[in-house]
């Protein structure tokens, strides 16, 4: 018995230990979201949707979700609200120039207008996966391609985004910088979005802006994965070390029972 009791001590002090090292980091799990939650019942243009999802290590992380487009006309290009629906594969978008929705044109496209998801989150989180089941809009090519932009607001995440024919520039203004993801396979697709794993906690996902690859784009976004952004991840790693401590300064006791 004793030597089993000085066993386990051994093994919870070397895992205190490691608080303070990398190591440790690997235990913390995403948080994910699932979302695929919720109907269509009377959904207008501007609808917010709210989502959570639960890790064991993280808590949980809120997030409200809109959907939108942009518009080129004659005098430049603009936000519009649009209706963002949920359907059996994801969140669809269904802007001014999508008609009934019908061929995939309810998904997120940039046939036309580029359909885009604006999600507010909680707090600030790095995206480390995204979940894209692709459609063929309007008889194209099955294509996934994203633009990805990262923001940090003081706009409480639950307070509607004052955009709606808001020229882009006001758009472009909330976020820091924007880049593409691109995808040469046809099929469903879960990847690293953020693969500088940026932080922010305004994020927008759309249909690729530039359509570089002339291929029309078309998806419903099932899932999300976070984590935490550098300045919580350290502060708990710290944490871990702070339990770590406090393991060693009990010795005598804290393994009797
Ligand atoms: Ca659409
Ligand atoms: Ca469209
Ligand atoms: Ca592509
Ligand atoms: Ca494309």
């Amino acid at each position: 018995m004793r030597i089993i009791s000085t066993a386990m001590a051994a093994s919870l002090v070397g895992m205190a230990a490691l608080g303070a090292a990398p190591a440790q980091a690997a235990t913390v799990i995403p948080a994910i979201f699932d979302l695929i939650v919720g109907n269509n019942n009377q959904v207008q243009d501007g609808n917010a949707r709210f989502f959570s999802a639960t890790s064991p290590t993280l808590g949980t992380y809120n997030v409200r979700a809109t959907g939108w487009s942009l518009e080129t006309n004659a005098l430049g290009m603009f936000v519009r609200d649009a209706k963002l629906m949920v359907y059996s594969s994801g969140l669809g978008v269904i802007s001014s120039d999508d008609g009934d929705g019908s061929q995939n044109r309810h998904s997120i496209d940039n046939n036309g207008r580029k359909d885009f998801v604006l999600l507010q989150f909680d707090r600030q989180v790095r995206l480390t996966s995204a979940t894209f089941n692709t459609f063929s809009v309007m008889g194209a090519t099955r294509d996934s391609d994203v633009t990805v932009r990262q923001g940090i607001t003081s706009l409480p995440w639950t307070q509607t985004l004052a955009l709606d024919n808001a020229p882009v520039t006001e758009l472009n203004a909330l976020f820091e910088s924007g880049w593409s993801s691109l995808i040469t396979t046809m099929g469903n697709s879960t990847r690293n979005p953020n693969p500088q794993l940026k932080a922010g906690n305004l994020w927008l996902i759309g249909a690729d802006f530039t359509n570089s690859d002339r291929r029309t784009d078309g998806f419903k976004l099932a899932a999300l994965s976070v984590i935490p952004e550098p300045g919580t991840w350290a502060m708990m790693i710290a944490g871990f070390g702070l339990a770590g401590a406090s393991l060693r300064r009990r010795p005598g006791h804290s393994y009797a029972s």
